[in-house]
């Protein structure tokens, strides 16, 4: 049977929604485009961007028998509209990649069973998976195997799946006849540039992460800077503004796979004020939140709770007025005089 054909049927037997095949090797200009924002500062202090550069603007640096990558997509479509939590002051809004069991596991063991299955099927060939942490290049990869397009929000929009899909990779050493890139279907819109509340985007498709909540309540580890802790309003983890306003989700699919709760998705403000460390790790056991620490995961909800108007919540800011650690101290004087005013 023809590899490109017995492959994406185990793919999707493993769940994969979406699976496309490219040769390993990116144009210069991924890695152009990658040096300009590095330069710009635009990575903030994900210091970990500038390492390894060689190895995420090309496959083979990575990995130097890489002939063929196949890129896979996860569905994880909300079930209803993203956005509509943002309203509920008093309540905390979790980004919806984060409201389910921690997508990395979950794509890296379909991922692992889909690999072990090419191990048995071409004896001979290596291969190697990738999910987000690698220095891989995961949106131009999915473009060039066909999966879609980088859309003016800089995320892989899918033509089926809108902007919702986790990114995976195998690299192997088997030669398989590539897809055609996905062409661009952004025509003239640019909603998600104007939806976004903290104008995190100098351009289309380009993004400076010092702008963007997604950075801010996850990779950041300092003091918030003022000037955005407004315009955050109650999202504690992650950001979806931009990828929920994209025309193309109206194709996509609710996902079985990471379906949430409410109290997954829109928990209380107060609820997740009163966590200590143990019950933070027990909260959020398996899930993608419990990599940033109680102090930050605090710092974020502080933020909510001073952009929440509810003067019941102010009892919840001072209890941490005289925390040890100082960033999460100063968010809650933040919040309390907010709350006061
Ligand atoms: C660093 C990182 C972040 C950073 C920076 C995001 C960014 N856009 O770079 C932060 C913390 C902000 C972030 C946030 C999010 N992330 Co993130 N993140 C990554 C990571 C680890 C690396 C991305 C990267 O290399 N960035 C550097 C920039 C320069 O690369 P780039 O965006 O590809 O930039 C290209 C464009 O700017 C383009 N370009 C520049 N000029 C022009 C001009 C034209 C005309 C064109 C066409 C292109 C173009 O060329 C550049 C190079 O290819 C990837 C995983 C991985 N290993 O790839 C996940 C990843 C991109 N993140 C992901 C997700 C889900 C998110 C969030 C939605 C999470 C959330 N809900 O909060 C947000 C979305 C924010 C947004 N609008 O991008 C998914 C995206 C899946 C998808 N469908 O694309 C990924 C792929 C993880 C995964 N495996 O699924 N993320
Ligand atoms: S995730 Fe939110 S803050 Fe970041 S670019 Fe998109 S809309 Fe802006
Ligand atoms: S919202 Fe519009 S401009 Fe942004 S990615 Fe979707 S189609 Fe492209």
């Amino acid at each position: 049977m023809n590899p490109r054909a017995a492959i994406a049927a185990a793919a999707r037997a493993q769940g994969f929604d979406a699976v496309g095949f490219t040769q390993a090797v990116l144009p210069d200009e991924v890695r152009a485009r990658l040096d300009a924002h590095l330069a710009a500062g635009e990575h903030g202090s994900m210091e970990w961007m500038e390492r390894r550069m060689e190895q995420r603007a090309q496959p083979r640096a990575l990995w130097p028998e890489a002939v063929s990558v196949i890129s896979l997509g996860l569905n994880y479509g909300p079930e209803g509209d993203p956005m509509a939590a943002l309203a509920r002051r008093s309540h905390a809004t979790i980004s919806v990649y984060a409201q389910g069991r921690d997508y990395h596991d979950v794509v890296k063991k379909r991922l692992k069973a889909l690999g072990q299955w090419l191990a048995r099927e071409y004896r001979g060939e290596q291969l190697k998976v990738f999910v987000d942490t690698a220095p891989v290049a995961e949106k131009p990869l999915a473009q060039q195997a066909g999966l879609g397009w980088q859309g003016k929000h800089t995320n892989l929009v899918s033509r089926r799946h809108g902007s919702w899909l986790f990114l995976g990779e195998i690299f192997t050493s088997l030669a398989i006849e590539p897809d055609p890139p996905g062409g661009d279907h952004c025509g003239q819109c640019r909603a998600c540039l104007d939806a976004c509340p903290t104008r995190a985007f100098p351009a289309p498709y380009r993004l400076d992460a010092r702008r963007c909540i997604s950075y801010l309540t996850i990779e950041h580890a300092g003091p918030i800077p003022e000037e955005f802790r407004p315009a955050m309003g109650n999202r504690i983890y992650g950001c979806d503004d931009c990828l929920a306003v994209c025309p193309w989700n109206k194709f996509a699919q609710t996902a079985r796979a990471f379906s949430a709760s409410e109290a997954a998705a829109n928990p209380p403000l107060a609820e997740l004020a009163a966590l200590d460390d143990a019950g933070f790790r027990a909260r959020f056991s398996g899930s993608a939140i419990k990599r940033i620490g109680v102090a930050r995961f605090l710092r974020n909800v502080m933020i909510g709770i001073g952009n929440s108007g509810d003067p019941a919540l102010r009892p919840a800011a001072q209890a941490h007025t005289e925390s040890t650690d100082p960033v999460l101290a100063e968010a809650a004087r933040w919040a309390a005089a907010r709350l006061a005013a």
